[in-house]
């Protein structure tokens, strides 16, 4: 890779470490997700730092528990304190009652709230200011996601120079969308401060480079493929396009365990061997779960041979309980759920089985490994790694993935076998999960062997690669006119 001895400086919202209270005393455990898998490798190598909220309120004192953990994992973790008043209003307030709902198209869920704004700018500038004071001239500081995308901006205003990424892991919105946004242009102006913005996918980054020539025409726009170029007032940024993954052989190996194998026997006998669906999601309403079950509901009523056939297994996890509408969702999941089962149970079989907690990695590659047919079918997604995540733990590639179109894997994996359908047509997707109910096996076992092996090549190592290949990459000025 290029960028010589450049260090790695990592910029998200909540450092990669869960923070608990003991007793007194603050306890730091790793975190568990791809990225800091991926990551982790490459800031060791290149010494670099993660800097982050550690999700408690106001000063806490774990500078100790958080030099020993750095000590332990060859990079170095610097909190960014954050008041309560400034988690209230940007984090729930303006990243996930603004940004969130307005770039996965709820506009009717937005509360453009002007103090939301001033607070996203303030913690914005907060996060600078420790960048500022841990990183050097001669970094690489890549910013993860929406809570951030006014960090570069920041540290220019600040007259510090630092050749600056940013990745936006959700959905950007098209023009008839965003321009609702009170202060779109300063949000697209301070995505150009950075030198490369990443998107997960071709349609993300077009959304943008429309948004882009409503707002600031005076933008010059070139390039093609995966790097296009936009200059604004004699600064160059580069947008590309780079879906993220997942790391495939910890998932593949999980999954062909003994302790996974017993646990996948374990749950197909506790459901007496009938076929198992599977949605795993976050509670949000991005994740379409209402509609699944409606989805669950038609399969029932259209295709009465299946009833008692199979169990539908949702797994829900928790999540940001403290702002109201997650709640109401939650009851109206509740209620669903309820209303379902009360209509086709049978002794000794209820159609949904329904779970609202985190479970252990072992189990959820578990439920993965034993379900015969998974329905990932979102509203709108940035990408949807739990797609990927169930393929590369179907190790005996029988399984069927049902894919909404609107997740960002859709683009990956359709070619590869997945079945795309449209979340909010319910009658379809039953007809899609009987469908695959009655196709031979032989078939599902094709669609699953291609699916695996395209995710096994672009994994999460690969994704890492690719952006920073592009970040250090010297040959900004090469790219030809964008076509269209
Ligand atoms: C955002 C974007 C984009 C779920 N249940 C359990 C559990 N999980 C883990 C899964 C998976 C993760 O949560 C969910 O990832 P998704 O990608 O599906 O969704 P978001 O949380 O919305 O993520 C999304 C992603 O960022 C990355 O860029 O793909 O589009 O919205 O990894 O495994 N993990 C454990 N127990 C559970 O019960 N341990």
């Amino acid at each position: 890779m290029e960028g010589g001895s450049k260090r790695l400086v990592v910029v998200s919202n909540r450092l990669p470490v869960a923070l608990s209270n003991e007793g007194g005393r603050w306890v730091i455990k790793p975190g568990g997700g791809g990225l800091v898998t991926a990551l982790a490798p490459v800031l060791k190598n290149r010494g670099g730092l993660w800097i982050g909220w550690s999700g408690a309120k106001g000063e806490v004192d774990i500078v100790d528990p958080l030099a020993e953990f750095s000590r332990e994992a060859g990079y170095s973790l610097h909190p960014v304190y954050l008041t309560e008043e400034e988690v209230a209003g940007y984090y729930h307030g303006f990243s996930n009652e603004v940004i969130w709902p307005l770039f996965h198209d709820f506009q009717s869920r937005c509360n453009f709230n002007p103090t939301y704004w001033r607070s996203y700018l303030d913690a914005n500038l907060k996060f600078a200011e420790v960048v500022v004071r841990f990183s050097r001239d001669s970094d690489y500081i890549w910013v993860h996601d929406y809570h951030l995308m006014h960090l570069a901006f920041m540290l220019r205003n600040m007259g510090v120079p630092r050749s600056c990424g940013f990745f936006l892991h959700i959905p950007f919105p098209p023009p008839d969308i965003f321009l609702k946004l009170p202060w779109r242009a300063k949000i697209v102006r301070s995505l150009l401060e950075y030198d490369l913005v990443g998107f997960q996918t071709g349609r993300d980054r077009s959304n943008f480079i429309s948004c882009l020539r409503a707002l600031l025409p005076e933008a010059s726009i070139s390039g093609r493929g995966n790097e296009v170029r936009v200059t604004l007032l004699g600064r160059t940024s580069r947008l590309g396009a780079f879906p993220i993954s997942i790391d495939f052989n910890a998932f593949a190996n999980m999954a062909s365990s003994g302790e996974v194998a017993q646990k996948t026997k374990d749950f197909r006998d506790a459901l007496r061997q009938r076929k198992i669906l599977l949605g795993v999601d976050r509670l949000d309403y991005t994740k379409g779960i209402p509609q699944r079950i409606e989805a669950i509901r038609q399969l029932l009523i259209k295709f009465p041979d299946l009833r008692e056939r199979f169990s539908f297994v949702q797994l829900a996890v928790p999540s940001r309980e403290e702002i109201p509408e997650y709640n109401a969702l939650k009851i109206e999941i509740e209620r669903l759920v309820g209303e379902v089962n009360g209509q086709f149970a049978q002794p000794g079989w209820v159609p949904i089985q329904y779970l609202y907690r985190s479970l252990p990695r072992a189990d959820l590659v578990a439920y993965y490994r034993a379900a015969d047919i998974a329905l990932v079918t979102p509203l709108r997604d940035g990408m949807n790694l739990v797609a990927k995540e169930y393929c590369a733990s179907n190790v005996s590639e029988t399984g069927v993935l049902i894919l909404s179109e609107f997740a960002g894997a859709a683009g990956q994996l359709q070619k590869n076998g997945a079945k795309l359908v449209n979340p909010h047509d319910v009658e379809g997707v039953a007809k899609v999960i009987h469908k695959a109910f009655h196709t031979d096996i032989a078939d599902h076992r094709r669609n699953m062997h291609r699916l695996r092996d395209s995710i096994r090549k672009a994994d999460i190592f690969w994704w890492v690669d690719s952006f920073l290949q592009n970040a250090f990459s010297r040959h900004l000025n090469d790219f030809p006119p964008l076509e269209g």
